[in-house]
């Protein structure tokens, strides 16, 4: 006697094949144009950033993680940026500025795997950050102050489901302000 699959198996299947599918597109994938860098230099390897100074630091879309690479210490107060009028991509979708992101609505594997994202409740594609052991946050207009907690890497992501960062496209820049200790 012919037995249906249940449900659940079929949409596990239906999970694996999407994966596949997202990571086969990693061989194949198009990067858009370069964004413009900002005006103030990029941010250096084991600098320790003056007060007052900006630095920029470019987030390749297609890496889960993105390093500060600048020498920090507890309480260190930071103002982070995201210029607008940058773009990058999801495989296969349309060119999306980070501030506003993707919400892949029209995306069915898009859809089914929305609740796994780094930032869960943000659309896929925004700009975020992360601090060692810390929440990640979404970087949004005008940006936020980052006060530095514990000593360990701060990182940049563009918000999507490990491991599904190889297929995206498009590297965006974001400014780093070092503001002065808290009074
Ligand atoms: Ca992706």
């Amino acid at each position: 006697m012919a037995v249906e699959p249940t449900p659940g198996p079929r949409r596990r299947l239906a999970g694996a094949t999407a994966v596949l599918a997202l990571l086969a597109g990693c061989a194949t994938r198009t990067p858009p144009p370069e964004n413009a860098p900002p005006p103030a230099p990029p941010c250096a390897s084991g600098e320790r950033l003056p007060v007052g100074q900006t630095c920029s630091l470019r987030i390749d879309s297609a890496q889960r993680d993105t390093p500060l690479p600048l020498v920090l210490a507890p309480g260190d107060r930071y103002r982070v940026e995201l210029p607008g009028g940058q773009l990058w991509r999801d495989a296969g979708q349309a060119l999306v500025d980070p501030l506003q992101g993707d919400n892949g609505a029209d995306n069915p594997v898009m859809r089914w795997f929305s609740s796994l994202k780094r930032l869960p409740a943000e659309p896929y594609m925004v700009a975020g950050l992360a601090q060692d052991g810390g929440p990640p946050v979404r970087i949004g207009a005008p940006g936020l102050t980052l006060v530095v907690a514990q000593y360990g890497p701060v990182n940049f992501f563009a918000n999507d489901v490990w491991p599904m960062h190889c297929n995206n496209s498009g590297r965006v820049w974001v400014t780093v302000r070092r503001l002065a200790a808290e009074p």
